[in-house]
């Protein structure tokens, strides 16, 4: 029986919808393996604007630091999306967490249940036995680089930089999981343009040395983008920087049949933060259809990773498949198959788990 910190962190739109539901998976797991999970809440986003002026008020990163692991959902908000000129924003909080809390490897999972292989316009024939590893670099890059306008604002401007160090703890981490997995490591840059790309490249070079086992590719992004589609089983675990690593990431979602089933861990010098690959989908908030199940596996990412719970961790993944091969979807992983009443919402599926 263990005794664990877990602060949740819905932020903003279905964010608030999953991760209610990523938490009583947690609870029914307490319950089951006999440990005691406590909980704290804590703001960020949109939400935390509205509530405090701060994108991420000092008392949430506090929280998160005093915590043994974060679940957390989504940020953003429209209203910021159409007013170019706002100079706080919910991504604002995203960011500093990830800084602040020394997040700087981001793992996603690309994992495909069998029994979606008909819900994505991938061939299921090309889609069949894909699994991908991806860390994507997350406190570096364009995203964190000055940023601004000058000639009277007609110029802007976001530099991106990469150092050695930056580089080669992402590297090392990538090539470990290579190690426990099929020894196929893909490196994307585009080295063939950008000096942070050349710099990526020689340092990936320099840090494959000490894994021999492990056999490397160095691709260019737009090659990975077409390969992914294309021929998704010649990957096994990817490595790339922050702005290639946010957007190959939604476009990888697709082999997994939804954005809807991608969990990710962000993991690093402090807390661990586990949070759906999606954002905060205004589109459908308050509807009561979002996917849970990317917060669900995120829970299951926590458990193996911060708590090192790895039997409490597959039995919510199996949980989940169990539940795809009884037939239930939510409605984005839905197809014209699909009886009406196997289409759950949020909560139901959340239950059904
Ligand atoms: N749960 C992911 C999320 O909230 N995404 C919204 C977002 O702003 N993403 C940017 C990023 O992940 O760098």
């Amino acid at each position: 029986m263990a005794t664990k910190k877990i602060l949740i962190v819905p932020g903003d739109g279905i964010g608030q919808e999953v991760t209610a539901v990523g938490k009583k998976v947690l609870d029914r797991i307490a319950e089951l393996f006999g440990h005691h999970f406590t909980y704290d809440e804590a703001l960020i986003g949109h939400v935390a604007i509205e509530a405090t002026g701060n994108p991420l008020p000092d008392e949430s990163l506090e929280k998160m630091r005093q915590s043994d692991a974060v679940l957390f959902g989504a940020v953003g908000h429209p209203k910021y999306d159409n007013d170019p000129s706002a100079k706080v924003r919910p991504e604002q909080g995203l960011l500093k967490m990830r800084k602040e809390l020394g997040l700087y490897a981001n793992l996603r999972p690309i994992k495909l249940f069998d029994e979606l292989l008909g819900a994505s316009s991938i061939k299921p024939e090309i889609l069949r036995g894909a699994d991908i590893l991806f860390f994507r670099e997350l406190t570096g890059d364009i995203y964190f680089g000055e940023k601004g306008r000058k000639d009277n604002g007609d110029t802007a401007y976001d530099l991106a930089a990469y150092s050695r160090f930056e580089v080669e703890r992402i590297a090392r981490k990538a090539f470990d999981a290579a190690r426990t997995r099929n020894k196929k490591l893909c490196s994307v840059d585009k080295a063939n343009v950008l000096e942070t790309s050349r710099l990526w490249r020689e340092v990936v070079q320099k840090v494959a040395l000490d894994y021999p086992d492990v056999t490397v590719e160095h691709q260019f992004v737009d090659a990975t983008a077409m390969l992914l589609i294309k021929d998704p089983t010649r990957f096994d675990v990817v490595v790339t920087a922050n702005l290639f690593g946010d957007i190959l990431t939604d476009e990888a979602s697709q082999i997994a049949g939804s954005m809807g089933m991608l969990a990710s861990a962000s993991i690093g010098d402090g807390t661990g933060v586990y949070e759906p690959i999606h954002g905060s989908a205004h589109d459908i908030t308050g509807k009561g259809v979002a996917n849970p199940l990317a917060s669900i596996l995120s829970a299951a990412l926590l458990l193996d990773i911060s708590f090192g719970m790895k039997a409490e961790s597959e039995k919510v993944i199996q949980a989940v498949d169990q539940v795809l091969k009884a037939g239930f979807r939510t409605r984005d992983i839905a197809d014209a198959q699909t009886p009406a009443d196997k289409i759950l919402g949020t909560e139901a599926m959340g239950k059904a788990v």
